[in-house]
C-alpha cells in the first residue's frame, strides 16, 4: 500500500489529491490537505477518482470495427489500419478532427493538441470552444491582442463580485480555476464583502449570494451595456491606473447610449432602479470584479456580452488590479514584449457555410454541413479526440446521422459511447492514475500563481499506449511518416530546436519525452523552476498572489488594451435591433450538477444514485398554467426536435423559463456504458438550435432556446 499525490484532472478547479494505491488500483481518495494550493478540497466528483478509474466499462485494449461490430486488436495494427485508410482521403480538408473537453484537462492535450492540428493539415477542425468558452477568446483577442490572456477575478483579495450566468457552487468554475469556489466565497463574505449572482435560476450559488437578480436569459448583454451607460450616466467612471494602457474611453460613452436602464428593464426582467444601484455598488466598491460565464457565452452576443464583461471592469479601474480581474503568469510561460500583431479572424472560410475560421478553427455547428454536404472538400472521415459530440453539439439527431455517414472514424476514447459507436477505430486512453499531469492550461487562469507536477501514481501497464504516445503517433501518421516512426528521435530533434529557439544552455532533464519538454519551457519560464524542483515539491509551489502584468501582456498593435474593437463597434447595431424585438416566448436553459462532468461520468454509480438528475425544472406559476405536476412528464418542443423529460416543479426557476442539464441521453444502441444506460435521461441537444450562433465567435447559442412545452 502506497500513498500517491496527484491533481484532479475532471474539471478546472485542479485539486490535490492524496490516493491511497494497493496494488493496481487505487482504494482511497482525499482531498490532499498539503496541497499548496486547494489545501485539502475535494468534490464528490474527485472522490469518485478510483472508482471512475477503475469502471470495468472503460476501454483498455484499441477496437476495431469489422463487418459491423467492434473487435479487439493491437496498438501496432490499429495504428497500421488508420494509416492504410487514410490513404484514401488525399484532400486533407475532407478530414476533420473535433477536440473535445477532455483534451484541455491532460498533459498529452497540453503538449501535442497543437502539434496533431498542425500535422493533420486540414482545415476542418472543430472543437468544444465553439460550444463554450469562444466568445471569451475572441474579446480577448480584440481587446488585449491575445486568445489566452483571460483575466480571471482575485477572489481572495476583492470586495465585490458580480457574476453573471455562472454556478460555481456547481461548476467549480470556469475559465477561473479556483479549488473550493464556495469556500472563498464564503470568505468574502466573512470579511465583509459581498456578492450578486445574475441568473434566471436559483443556482447554488445564487443562493449564497448577498443578492440574486433574477434575468430573462440572453439577457445579459442589455443588462451588462445598461450598468456600463450607468458608469457614464452617475459619473461613476475612474479608470484609476489603467488610464495609460488603454485606448480613450470616451466613444463608449455613445456606443451603450440606447441602452440605458429604462430602455433595458422589460427586455431583461432586471428593474431599472435595480440596475442603477448595481452600477454604484459596483464603481464604489474598493476592489471589484465582474465575472460572466456560460450564460454569458453560449448566448447570441456572446462576444458583445464578454466585451462588455471587461469593459466594466475597466471603466471601473479593476483591471489588472488586486482584487479585481488579472492575468495569472503561469511558471511555463514568459512574459511578454507588451506589443504584437492583434487578433483576427477570417483567415479561410468554411467551405458550405462561409464561416470565418476563429483561432484556426470552424464553428462546431458547422461540422455537420461539411459532413453532409457533397462536392470538393467534403467531409468524409473524422477523428474525434475526447469529444462527445453526438451529446454535446446542438441538433444532436442530425449530428448523429452525419456521424452516422461518413466513410470512416477514429475516436481517441477510453469509452464505447454515443459518439465512438460511429467509430471504425477506437484508440483507448488510460485512467488518470495511470498518466502523468501538469496543467498547462489552467494555470492560465489560476487565481494564484501555482505549480505542480505530478508523475503517473500507478506506472502504465506494458500493453498500454499513453495517451501522449497516441497523439504523437497520430502526428506522424498524419505527417506522412507512416504508423511506426521513431518517436524518440523525432522529438529528441523537435526538443534541440525548441531549446534554441528559447536560447537555453542546459540540457532538460526528465524521464520521459514529456518531461525534458516541460523541464526545458519550465527553466526558461517566469520563475526558472526546473522539473526537478517539482518532483521534489510533491503539494506543488505557491508562486505567490497574482500580480499586476499591463503592459508587458498586450499583444495589440497598439501597445494598449483596446477599449472599442471594430468588431464589436460594428455588432452593436443588431444588439440593438434585438432589444427592440419583444420575446415572450418559454425558453429553455442549461445546469450543471456537481456529481456530472457534460456526458461522461455517468457511468458512475456513486455519481448517478439517488433522485434523476436529468429532469425539467418548471416554475410553479408555469406548471399549474401548463397543468403538469412533480413527477410528471413534459412533452418539450423547439424547432428542431421534440423530447419527453421528468419534471420537477420549483419556485427556483424564473417565469417563462425551463431547465435542463446537458450530457444525457445514454439509451442509444451499441454503447457500452452498463451504469449511464439504468439512469439515461434525456438528450437536450435534441432541442438546441445549430442555426443560432454568435456570428463574432461562431459559438452555439445553447441557452434561450425558444420551445413549447405541455404534459406527455
Ligand atoms: N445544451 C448544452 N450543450 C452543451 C453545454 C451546455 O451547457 N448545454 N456545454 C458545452 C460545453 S461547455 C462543453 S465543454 C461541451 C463538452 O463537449 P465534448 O467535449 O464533446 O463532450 P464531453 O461530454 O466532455 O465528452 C468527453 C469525451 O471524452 C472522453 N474522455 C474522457 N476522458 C478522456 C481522456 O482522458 N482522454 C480522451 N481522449 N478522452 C476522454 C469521454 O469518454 C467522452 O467521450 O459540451 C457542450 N454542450
Ligand atoms: N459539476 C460539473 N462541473 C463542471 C461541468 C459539469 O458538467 N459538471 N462542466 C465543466 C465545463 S465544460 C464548463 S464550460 C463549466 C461551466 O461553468 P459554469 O458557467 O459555472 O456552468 P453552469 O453550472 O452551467 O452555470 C451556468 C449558469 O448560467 C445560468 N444561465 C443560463 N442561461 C443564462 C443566461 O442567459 N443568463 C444568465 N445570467 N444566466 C444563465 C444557468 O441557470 C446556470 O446556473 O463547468 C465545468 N465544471
Ligand atoms: S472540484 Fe474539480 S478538480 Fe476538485 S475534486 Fe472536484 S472535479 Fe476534481
Ligand atoms: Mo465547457
Amino acid at each position: 500500500m502506497s500513498t500517491v499525490f496527484t491533481t484532479c484532472p475532471l474539471c478546472e478547479a485542479t485539486c490535490g489529491l492524496e490516493l491511497t494505491v494497493e496494488g493496481d488500483r487505487v482504494t482511497k481518495v482525499r482531498g490532499d490537505r498539503d496541497d499548496e494550493f486547494s489545501k485539502g478540497f475535494i468534490c464528490p466528483k474527485g472522490a469518485s477518482l478510483g472508482t471512475l478509474d477503475a469502471d470495468p466499462d472503460r476501454l483498455r485494449t484499441p477496437l476495431v470495427k469489422r463487418a459491423g461490430e467492434f473487435v479487439e486488436t493491437t496498438w501496432a495494427e490499429a495504428f497500421a489500419y488508420i494509416d492504410e485508410r487514410l490513404k484514401d482521403f488525399p484532400d486533407r480538408d475532407a478530414v476533420a478532427m473535433y477536440l473535445g473537453n477532455p483534451v484541455v484537462h491532460s498533459l498529452a492535450g497540453g503538449l501535442y493538441a497543437g502539434p496533431l492540428r498542425k500535422a493533420l493539415g486540414s482545415r476542418n477542425v472543430f472543437t468544444a470552444s465553439t460550444v463554450d468558452q469562444m466568445p471569451k477568446h475572441v474579446q480577448c483577442g480584440h481587446m488585449y491582442g491575445s486568445i489566452f490572456s483571460i483575466p480571471v477575478p482575485d477572489i481572495d483579495r476583492t470586495d465585490f463580485m458580480l457574476v453573471l450566468g455562472a454556478d460555481p457552487f456547481s461548476s467549480n468554475g470556469s475559465l477561473w480555476t479556483v479549488p473550493d469556489a464556495p469556500g472563498r466565497f464564503r470568505e468574502l463574505q466573512r470579511r465583509g464583502g459581498s456578492f450578486v449572482v445574475v441568473d434566471p435560476r436559483r443556482s447554488r450559488t445564487a443562493a449564497a449570494a448577498d443578492q440574486h437578480v433574477v434575468i430573462r436569459p440572453g439577457t445579459d448583454v442589455f443588462l451588462l451595456l445598461a450598468l456600463i451607460h450607468e458608469l457614464f450616466a452617475q459619473d461613476l467612471v475612474d479608470l484609476k491606473e489603467l488610464a495609460d494602457h488603454v485606448t480613450d474611453h470616451t466613444p463608449v460613452r455613445a456606443l451603450v447610449a440606447d441602452f440605458g436602464p429604462d430602455a433595458v428593464a422589460e427586455r431583461t426582467g432586471v428593474a431599472a432602479e435595480v440596475i442603477r444601484a448595481l452600477a454604484r455598488r459596483l464603481a464604489t466598491a474598493d476592489r471589484a470584479a465582474v465575472y460572466g460565464r456560460i450564460g454569458t457565452t453560449t448566448v447570441e452576443f456572446g462576444t458583445i456580452a464578454s466585451w462588455a464583461v471587461d469593459t466594466l471592469n475597466v471603466l471601473t479601474g479593476n483591471l489588472d488590479r488586486p482584487g479585481g480581474v488579472m492575468w495569472p503568469l503561469p511558471a511555463h510561460s514568459r512574459r511578454g514584449s507588451g506589443r504584437g500583431k492583434g487578433f483576427g479572424i477570417g483567415s479561410w472560410h468554411s467551405r458550405v457555410k462561409g464561416h470565418p475560421e476563429v483561432m484556426g478553427e470552424f464553428p462546431a455547428v458547422t461540422l455537420v454541413d461539411e459532413i453532409e454536404t457533397p462536392g470538393d472538400g467534403q467531409v468524409r472521415a473524422l477523428f474525434t479526440i475526447g469529444g462527445n459530440p453526438a451529446l454535446s453539439l446542438p441538433n444532436s439527431a442530425r449530428v448523429n446521422d452525419a456521424l452516422a455517414s461518413l466513410e470512416f472514424m477514429v475516436s481517441v476514447d477510453p469509452y464505447l459511447n454515443e459518439t465512438t459507436r460511429h467509430a471504425d477505430v477506437i484508440l483507448p486512453t488510460p485512467p488518470p492514475s495511470r498518466r502523468a499531469h501538469y496543467d498547462l492550461a489552467f494555470f492560465n487562469n489560476s487565481v494564484r500563481n501555482v505549480v505542480k507536477y505530478s508523475r503517473a501514481p500507478i506506472p502504465l501497464e506494458q500493453d498500454r499506449v499513453d495517451e501522449t504516445d497516441i497523439f504523437f503517433r497520430l502526428a506522424t501518421i498524419f505527417g506522412g511518416m507512416g504508423p511506426a516512426a521513431d518517436l524518440d528521435a523525432i522529438a529528441a530533434f523537435q526538443l534541440a530546436e525548441l531549446k534554441t529557439k528559447l536560447g537555453a544552455d542546459f540540457e532538460p532533464e526528465g524521464e520521459t519525452r514529456e518531461e525534458r519538454l516541460l523541464d526545458l519551457k519550465l527553466r526558461t519560464g517566469a520563475y526558472g523552476v526546473s522539473l526537478r524542483q517539482l518532483l521534489d515539491n510533491p503539494h506543488g509551489i505557491d508562486l505567490g498572489p497574482l500580480t499586476s502584468r499591463l503592459p508587458e501582456i498586450l499583444r495589440t498593435a497598439s501597445g494598449k488594451v483596446e477599449l472599442t474593437p471594430q468588431a464589436v463597434v460594428d455588432d452593436l447595431p443588431r444588439v440593438l435591433e434585438s432589444l427592440r424585438t419583444p420575446e415572450t416566448e418559454m425558453v429553455l436553459v442549461g445546469r450543471r450538477h456537481l456529481r456530472t462532468n457534460n456526458s461522461w461520468m455517468h457511468n458512475v454509480p456513486a455519481l448517478v444514485k439517488g433522485r434523476p438528475l436529468c429532469t425539467l425544472l418548471v416554475n410553479t406559476g408555469d406548471a399549474r398554467r401548463i397543468g403538469l405536476t412533480d413527477g410528471a412528464t413534459a412533452r418539450v418542443t423547439s424547432r428542431v426536435g421534440k423530447v419527453e423529460v421528468l419534471v420537477e416543479v420549483t419556485d427556483d426557476i424564473a417565469p417563462g423559463v425551463v431547465s435542463m442539464p446537458h450530457g444525457w441521453g445514454h439509451d442509444l444502441p451499441g454503447t457500452r456504458m452498463t451504469v449511464a444506460r439504468e439512469h439515461a435521461g434525456v438528450n437536450v441537444n435534441l432541442l438546441t438550435d445549430d442555426l443560432r450562433i454568435d456570428p463574432l465567435s461562431g459559438t452555439a447559442v445553447l441557452n434561450g432556446t425558444r420551445v413549447q412545452v405541455v404534459p406527455a
